[in-house]
């Protein structure tokens, strides 16, 4: 007996090839210029870095000093937990791609250096606070003088501070500012290591 098909042999679709495409996304906790409306947000919003999404505001569950440094008015969290404020800050969720481009921006790991640490979400509807584990830049090895400067809680170029960050591509090349916040060995801040963890 002859089995006819709907199709005729030539014509008979091929099955779709199905791919799972997982992208695996890090949460990154942000709180100086790239930030919404600060000088280097636009970065997270690039689609040609990758994916940068808003996620939640939210404040660090630890104290930091958040200040500001260099001649080009830079914004650091000094990792000397315990001193200063809860930075208040934004969460993005981001991919591999963006990831990079921010550690390339931070000069992570020689300048910044990029730890996960407990993040508060800001939610006025939630009765108990949620946390997140997000990636944030930290300066570690700093000058002890660092630690004298005023400290914020909340973070922006154009603050009553009158410290407006200076842009990359104004700077002077010939000028390096790290060796203005960088200890020397002999003066550097000693903090315990941590465990990092990818989210
Ligand atoms: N950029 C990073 C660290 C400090 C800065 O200006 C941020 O916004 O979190």
């Amino acid at each position: 007996m002859h089995k006819f098909s709907a199709f005729p042999v030539h014509k008979i679709p091929k099955p779709i090839d199905v791919h799972t495409i997982r992208t695996i996304m890090h949460k990154v906790f942000v709180y100086g210029t790239l930030k919404r409306n600060e000088p280097n947000h636009c970065l997270l919003q690039d689609s040609n870095n990758g994916i940068g999404c808003f996620v939640a505001e939210g404040y660090t569950k630890t104290k930091y000093p958040l200040i500001i440094a260099t001649k080009y008015n830079i914004p650091f969290i000094l990792h000397c937990p315990g001193k200063g404020h809860f930075v208040q800050g934004e969460i993005y969720d981001v991919d591999d791609k963006m990831l990079s481009k921010l550690d390339i921006l931070e000069d992570h790991p020689n300048y910044y250096i990029r730890e996960i640490d407990d993040i508060v979400i800001k939610d006025t509807l939630s009765q108990c606070p949620q946390e997140e584990k997000c990636w944030v830049y930290f300066l570690k090895n700093f000058k002890p003088e660092l630690l004298k400067r005023p400290y914020m809680d909340n973070y922006s170029s154009n603050g009553s501070h009158g410290l407006q960050y200076m842009e990359r591509s104004k700077r002077d090349p010939s000028y390096n500012h790290k060796n203005e916040i960088k200890a020397d060995s002999s003066t550097q801040m000693r903090s315990e290591p941590e465990p990092t963890a990818s989210s």
